[in-house]
């Protein structure tokens, strides 16, 4: 999160105690900042305690359909990501806070996209009201007051919400504790990185390394056929070949907590 002006109070210091929250519904004159989203398993830059009043952060996610290689050899899916990414950027928030989504459809997709988050509570998480067009873009502000790790993914309505989230189209928001994280005896539990993994189950036929496009009408029956019988096709771990290993692989010093 960038911290700026009067938001300096967004480091991650931690205090004793946990502030209260603030359940006033006023949003006028509430501070803001931006949130940086960044492809898994890179996390937002948050604060781990609020240490501060409640404030906005404004965020900005896209549909980008594209084509990801799922497997080593070679099998390629055409997805339906935030953001280009299976799974879609993680979203922070502390609890108390309002989160500031832009949404966005560009022009080049083929398909309406809406953002679904469990975090948000009421029309259909937001889905509901996110649905722009092709090259169009909605803004849906919603406060959090649920701490936890909820998904969020893609949903247009009828049978297409199933098929966009069997093809890649889902993230996740944490809800962080505005006064931490604290362990069952009620030590506050504080980590230096905290990188987002995230499995997907994946389903559709295939023909030549390729997973069929729903986007085609031949596509579509293969991947219908497939979600009738409640198996996934293809499980993933952060959604593409080497996703946890190499350069992605999770490393840690000495000394920290992850
Ligand atoms: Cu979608």
């Amino acid at each position: 999160m960038q911290a700026a002006g009067s938001l300096a109070a967004f480091s991650a210091a931690s205090r004793a105690s946990a502030p209260a929250v603030d359940a006033s519904t006023q949003i006028d004159g509430l501070p803001r900042a931006k949130q940086q989203l960044g492809d898994p398993p890179f996390v937002p830059e948050h604060g781990q305690v609020a240490g501060r009043g409640p404030a906005i952060f404004e965020t900005e996610l896209a549909a980008r359909e594209n084509k990801n290689a799922i497997d080593r050899v070679g099998t390629e899916i055409a997805a339906l990501p935030f953001n280009g990414s299976i799974p879609g950027p993680l979203i922070i928030s502390l609890e108390g806070d309002c989160v500031e989504l832009t949404w966005r459809n560009p022009h080049g997709n083929r398909f309406m996209h809406s953002s679904d988050s469990r975090a948000s509570t009421g029309a259909l998480g937001g889905g509901g009201l996110t649905k722009p067009n092709l090259g169009e873009q909605v803004v849906l502000r919603w406060k959090a007051i649920n701490p936890g790790t909820l998904i969020c993914d893609c949903a247009p309505g009828g049978s297409m919400i199933h098929c966009h989230v069997v093809s890649g189209m889902d993230g996740a928001v944490t809800v962080l504790p505005r006064g931490g994280c604290k362990g069952r005896d009620g030590s506050p539990i504080r980590s230096d990185k905290a990188p987002h993994r995230q499995a997907g189950f994946l389903r559709s036929s295939q023909c030549r390394r390729r997973l069929h496009d729903i986007g085609r009408a031949d596509g579509m029956a293969g991947v219908l056929q497939v979600m009738r019988q409640l198996m996934p096709s293809h499980g993933v771990l952060s959604g593409k070949v080497g996703a946890l290993t190499g350069d992605d692989a999770m490393k840690a010093e000495v000394g920290e907590t992850v």
